[in-house]
C-alpha cells in the first residue's frame, strides 16, 4: 500500500508503536524549536531532568514574543535563555531576529524531517515538507534530551488543491477556505496533507502561509510535498544542500479528502471571534476601520511585504486608520530596506514595528474599544488584542493594504491590475543575529522574575471537589491563561502568573481557587484550543485544579493537562453538562486505581444533584503513568531511579 507524505515521515522516524489511526506511536525528533515565552519553562523543565546537553539535530530558541520589555522581567528571562541555550547545545535567535516560524522556514527547516516546536503554529514548516508539531514546552524540553515523541497516529486529510489563484485573491485565502470547510475543530487527530496540481502554482512562503494557519482546525500538523518550488526557496537561501524530493506514492490512501478549486476562491475574511467565521471580502465592503496590522508568524514574509509595498506605493493611509506593520524577519525587513520598498511602505504612513510577534499576541497596538481591526493574523479569538470589545477581522495582506488606503473594509480586487511578485533568486542571507553555542559551563544569570518550577504530588486515591468553573464551547487558551503586555512577561514566574488564570471569564477564578483548595473545571466542546503554551495547564494545577471534565478537549491542551497531572475527562454523554452546575460538589471514588487499571469508563457522582454520569479517559498506558505518578516530570524521575 502506497503511503502519503506525512505516513512516509513517521515510518522513518518510527521508535514504538504500529502506525494505526489513532494508537500512541513514539517519533524520533530531529530538531526542536521554543520562544522565549514556552522556552524559559522548557529550559528550566529541560535543567531538571538533569541531563546536560540536548541530544538533537538541531534545536532553537527565539526571542520574539515578550520583546515589548515593559519592565525588568522579559530582558531578564533573556538572559537566562541566551545563558542555557549557550551551555546546553541550543541555537539563540536574538530579540530584533524575527518570528521563530517566518526564521525557522528561511535558515533551518529541513523537508523530510521532524521538527517538535514549544508554539502551536510550529507547523508552519510544512510549507516545505517537514512533519512540524506543535506541543507543550514541556514534550519539547523530553525531546531536546533525547526522548521520543509520542503521539495519537493522525489520520490524513487529502487537501486536494486545483487550478490556480485568481488575480487578488492569496494563500491566506486558501487556508481560510480550509477552515470554512472544517471548522476549528475539523482538523483534530489528523494531518492536513496537500496535493493536486494546485500545489505547484504555490511558493514556498505561500505554503507556509496555509501551513501556518491549518494550527486553527486543531489539526496535529500540516503538510505539502518537496518539489522543485522547494528546491528552488532552499536555493536562494543558499541551503540547497537541505533539499530532498517528497511526494505521495500514486496509490496512497487517506483517511478524508476535500477538494479546493484555487481558481474560484476570492477574497475571504474570518471574523469576530473565530477564525472559521469565514465569509467573502465582498460581503462586507464598505465597513468602517479602525486599524490594520500587517504581520504575525502568518503573513509577514519577503513576498507578502512586497506585495503590500506595491498596493501602499505612491497613496496615503486612511486619516481614521492606524496602519501597524512588522516584517516576520530581519531578512524581509532588510531586503525591503535595500530595494526601497520599505521607503514606500513609510511614505505610506505605516506604523513600522519590530520584527516579532507584538500585535498577534497583545503586546501593544491594541485597537480603540470597539475598535474594527482588519489583522493578517491567524486569531481572532475575543480579547487577544489586549481590547475586550475589538472586533478583529482576518485577511490576507492584499485585502488588509487595500482596505488601510481607503478606510474601509476593501475586496483588493477593486485596486485593479493585480501585483505580481516572485521569490527572488537570493534572500538576503545574514545569521549573525544567531548565537550558536559554546558549552563553556557559564553560570547562568537568572532575573527574580524566574521562580522555581511547580511541581505536583501524586494523584489522589479519591476525587471529591467543586466545580470552580463551568464554561461554553471553544474555550481558547487565551480565555484560560491570556498572553498581552500584562501577563506575558510573567511566563517564568508561575504564582504571579497564577493569579490571572480565567481572568476573561472569571477574574475571581484565582482566588476562588486558592480559597476552596482547588477544584473542577467543566468545559464544552473543543475546550483548551488555540495555543500549545503549558502555562494554561500548569497555572491552573498550581492553583489545585485536578480535573476538566468537558465535551471535547483540544489536542495540544489534552497533552498539557496530563503532563501536568491535571485528569482529563470526557463526558459519555454530552448532554449531561446541562445537569452540571457550577458549584457541584462531584466524587471519583478509586480515581488512582481506576486509572492505574486501565479503565476506559469513570463513574462521577455528583454529590450535589444525586445524579451519577459516566466519563472517558482517553490515555494510553504511558499517560495513565504519567498521571497516577502527579505529572510528566515526576514520572521521568521515577523512571530514572
Ligand atoms: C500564540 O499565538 O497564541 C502563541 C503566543 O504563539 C502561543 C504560544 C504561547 O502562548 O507562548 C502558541 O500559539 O502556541
Ligand atoms: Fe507569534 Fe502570533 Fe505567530 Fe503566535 S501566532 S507565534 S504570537 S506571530
Amino acid at each position: 500500500m502506497g503511503l502519503t507524505v506525512a505516513q512516509k515521515i513517521i515510518k522513518e522516524h518510527l521508535v514504538t508503536g504500529k502506525m494505526r489511526v489513532g494508537e500512541e506511536i513514539g517519533i524520533k525528533v530531529d530538531h526542536t524549536l521554543v520562544q522565549d515565552a514556552t522556552g524559559t519553562m522548557a529550559f528550566l523543565q529541560f535543567e531538571a531532568m538533569g541531563i546536560p546537553e540536548v541530544k538533537t539535530g538541531k534545536s532553537l530558541i527565539y526571542v520574539d514574543h515578550n520583546t515589548l520589555q515593559t519592565g525588568f522581567e522579559s530582558p531578564d528571562d533573556h538572559v537566562f535563555l541566551q545563558d542555557m541555550a549557550s551551555n546546553i547545545g541550543v541555537i539563540y535567535s536574538r530579540p530584533g531576529n524575527g518570528i521563530c516560524h517566518q526564521v525557522n522556514l528561511e535558515r533551518f527547516a529541513e523537508p523530510g524531517k521532524t521538527l517538535l516546536g514549544a508554539d502551536s503554529h510550529t507547523p508552519t514548516v510544512g510549507g516545505l515538507g517537514m512533519l512540524a508539531i506543535g506541543v507543550g514546552g514541556l514534550d519539547v524540553a523530553v525531546a531536546m534530551g533525547g526522548g521520543q515523541f509520542y503521539m495519537t497516529m493522525p489520520k490524513i486529510i487529502n487537501v486536494k488543491l486545483t487550478g490556480k489563484l485568481a488575480p487578488w485573491a492569496s494563500a491566506k485565502d486558501i487556508v481560510l477556505e480550509v477552515l470554512r470547510i472544517l471548522s476549528v475543530k475539523g482538523g483534530l487527530k489528523a494531518v492536513l496533507e496537500y496535493t493536486g496540481d494546485g500545489v505547484k502554482t504555490l511558493s514556498v512562503p505561500e505554503r507556509a502561509t496555509i501551513t501556518n494557519m491549518g494550527a486553527e482546525t486543531g489539526a496535529t500538523s500540516s503538510i505539502f510535498p518537496s518539489d522543485e518550488i522547494t528546491l528552488e526557496f532552499l536555493k536562494a537561501q543558499n541551503r540547497e544542500a537541505a533539499w530532498k524530493p517528497l511526494a505521495a506514492d500514486d496509490d496512497a490512501i487517506y483517511d478524508q479528502e476535500l477538494e479546493i478549486n484555487l481558481s474560484e476562491l476570492q477574497p475571504l475574511t474570518a471574523c469576530p471571534h473565530s477564525p472559521d467565521n469565514v465569509r467573502s471580502v465582498k460581503e462586507l465592503e464598505g465597513m468602517e476601520i479602525n486599524q490594520v496590522v500587517i504581520g504575525s508568524c502568518t503573513n509577514s514574509s519577503y513576498l507578502d511585504l512586497m506585495k503590500v509595498a506595491s498596493i501602499l506605493k505612491g497613496k496615503k493611509v486612511h486619516p481614521d486608520v492606524s496602519l501597524v506593520l512588522a516584517c516576520g524577519s530581519r531578512q524581509v525587513f532588510q531586503m525591503l530596506a535595500d530595494n526601497g520598498s520599505l521607503a514606500e511602505i513609510i511614505k505610506s504612513g505605516a506604523r513600522i514595528i519590530e520584527c516579532a510577534c507584538g500585535p498577534c499576541i497583545g503586546m501593544g497596538q491594541s485597537p480603540k474599544s470597539e475598535g474594527v481591526s482588519l489583522r493578517t493574523i491567524n486569531r481572532n479569538f475575543k480579547g487577544r488584542t489586549g481590547t475586550k470589545d475589538a472586533q478583529v477581522y482576518l485577511v490576507s495582506p492584499e485585502t488588509a493594504a487595500a482596505s488601510a488606503i481607503t478606510g474601509i473594509m476593501t475586496d483588493p480586487r477593486s485596486l485593479g491590475e493585480t501585483v505580481v511578485v516572485t521569490i527572488p533568486k537570493n534572500f538576503a542571507v545574514d545569521d549573525s543575529m544567531f548565537i550558536f553555542p559554546e558549552f563553556n559551563n557559564k553560570e547562568i544569570r537568572r532575573g527574580p522574575n524566574i521562580k522555581a518550577l511547580p511541581l505536583k504530588d501524586e494523584l489522589e486515591s479519591n476525587l471529591k471537589s467543586e466545580v470552580l468553573l463551568k464554561v461554553g464551547d471553544n474555550i481558547t487558551t487565551d480565555h484560560i491563561m491570556p498572553a498581552g503586555a500584562k501577563i506575558l512577561p510573567l511566563r517564568s514566574n508561575i504564582p504571579a502568573m497564577a493569579e490571572y488564570v480565567f481572568e476573561p471569564i472569571d477574574p475571581s477564578f484565582a482566588q476562588r481557587a486558592k480559597e476552596k483548595g482547588g477544584g473542577i473545571v467543566l468545559g464544552g466542546e473543543n475546550y483548551g484550543q488555540g495555543s500549545s503554551r503549558e502555562h494554561a495547564a500548569l497555572a491552573p494545577m498550581y492553583l489545585g485544579v485536578k480535573a476538566v471534565i468537558a465535551k471535547s478537549i483540544a489536542r495540544i491542551h489534552y497533552d498539557n493537562l496530563v503532563n501536568f497531572g491535571i485528569v482529563p475527562l470526557i463526558l459519555v454523554d454530552s448532554s449531561i453538562y446541562d445537569t452540571i452546575a457550577q458549584g457541584d460538589q462531584l466524587a471519583i471514588n478509586g480515581i488512582k486505581t481506576a486509572i492505574e487499571n486501565g479503565d476506559e469508563v469513570l463513574l462521577v457522582q455528583n454529590l450535589t444533584s444525586g445524579k451519577e454520569f459516566a466519563a472517558k479517559l482517553l490515555l494510553s498506558v504511558r499517560q495513565r503513568s504519567v498521571l497516577s505518578g502527579g505529572g510528566t516530570l515526576n514520572w521521568m524521575k521515577k523512571q530514572n531511579n
